[in-house]
């Protein structure tokens, strides 16, 4: 089995990452971690910290000469916002001290994590929950699971997204942007991506694109924030990944779990899962034939690649429902949580929307999960040992 811890504030001096169970002779590079890195960074509507953070991951253990020797891989991404001159992070995130000088953050954001978290851990400051709840936490995850993303490559395992609604903004003519979809990812789900990295929301249309920006502009000059759907698909997914055997074996429920880790995720849908929930049966489950090659096919993937909580060999389609971000300009009545006294809740600087960002980032959450029931079912100690397995192993 596959793990991976992450540590590290928002603003504290670094964020920390292991990876244990990978095994060993995947390439590995840095470069590639830092490609995955940069793409969290894409999609207009990011606020002042995108211009400072860089994101070049340092690599201190369980690679080398690049490739994973199977031992924990050690990761650090250093915090640009902390190295900043006259930031006074360093102060305000000191590990040492007693902090007696530091102006406390009392006035919990609605929608945040910061109230619920200072009750829970009995803090007279929110900043230890801010810091922590923060989607900087994200930036080591992308990191951490790009590596499972080098594993499933080996096998032709591709994994892509696309945001399909920003706020209001969305593609009305389901069909249109499905076809698109599936013309793309005939060649593998990578494809999507390079047209939708492209686009400065992330999206697969030019048009919407264009009117998605100006959507997010248009909130942002109002003081708002805009939450929205995007789409994670991966191609070359073998059958009978995860099982109906036990609950915690379905992949379904473990892929709602990769998307709904991530900060800010209200939503999951499997396939057409919403669409499918109005229509009768006749119009939801895909038909089966077997094809000239004795492979067993489906007409149409309205259940997304997945049916009985496994992998049928047709493309994964997850899609994750964003909030808007709880940070805005534009105060919402809060209480201070010493005082009780009521207030405008108080701003500092933040993103007007993160959709993009967070659809790489559930690329990289849906990618560790394939990755984890991949290895379940084709695990060894090494690749070249993986390869043999799975060349020997019969597919449904
Ligand atoms: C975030 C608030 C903003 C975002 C941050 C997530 O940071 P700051 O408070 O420093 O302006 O930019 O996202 C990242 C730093 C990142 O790497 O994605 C929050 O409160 O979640």
């Amino acid at each position: 089995m596959l793990r991976y811890l992450t540590a590290g504030e928002s603003h504290g001096e670094a964020l920390v990452g292991i990876v244990e169970g990978m095994p060993a002779g995947v390439p590995l590079t840095a470069k590639e971690i830092n490609r995955h890195l940069a793409r969290r960074w894409l999609g207009f509507g990011r606020g002042g910290r995108a211009k400072l953070e860089r994101d070049k991951i340092h690599i201190y253990s369980g690679v080398r000469f690049s490739k994973t020797i199977a031992g924990p891989i050690g990761l650090r991404l250093d915090n640009a916002a902390y190295r900043k001159d006259k930031s006074g992070w360093p102060e305000v995130m000191s590990v040492d001290g007693e902090g007696e000088d530091i102006t406390r953050v009392t006035l919990p954001r609605p929608g945040h994590a910061d109230l619920v978290g200072a009750q829970k851990y009995g803090f007279d400051d929110l900043r230890p929950v801010i810091d922590r709840a923060s989607a900087r936490e994200t930036a080591m995850r992308v990191a951490c699971c790009s590596i499972a993303r080098q594993l499933l490559k080996q096998f032709g395992i591709e994994v892509g997204s696309h945001v399909v609604q920003l706020g209001e903004v969305g593609w009305d003519h389901e069909a249109d942007w499905r076809k698109r979809r599936e013309a793309l990812i005939v060649e593998g789900a990578e494809n999507i991506n390079d047209l939708a990295d492209r686009s400065e929301v992330r999206m697969l249309d030019e048009e919407l694109s264009r009117v998605c920006v100006d959507h997010i502009k248009e909130a942002k000059r109002s003081g708002d924030s805009l939450g929205g759907v995007y789409e994670v698909v991966v191609t070359g997914v073998p059958p009978g990944l995860g099982s109906y055997v036990h609950w915690d074996r379905r992949l379904t429920g473990q892929l709602a779990q990769a998307i709904l880790s991530i900060q800010a995720q209200k939503g999951v849908e499997i396939g057409d899962g919403t669409a499918n929930s109005r229509r009768p049966g006749s119009q939801v489950h895909d038909e089966i034939f077997r094809d000239d090659e004795a492979v067993f096919r489906r007409r149409s993937n309205r259940a997304g690649g997945l049916e009985g909580g496994m992998t049928n060999g047709m493309p994964i389609i997850v899609r994750g429902y964003m909030k808007p971000i709880p940070t805005l300009i534009k105060p919402l009545e809060t209480a201070d949580m010493i005082t009780g006294e009521t207030q405008p809740t108080r701003y500092e600087r933040s993103d007007v929307t993160s959709v993009p960002a967070a659809s790489t980032v559930a690329e990289a959450t849906v990618a560790w999960v394939i990755a984890n029931a991949f290895l379940e079912r084709y695990g060894a100690d090494s690749l070249e040992e993986m390869v043999v397995r799975f060349s020997a192993t019969s597919r449904v």
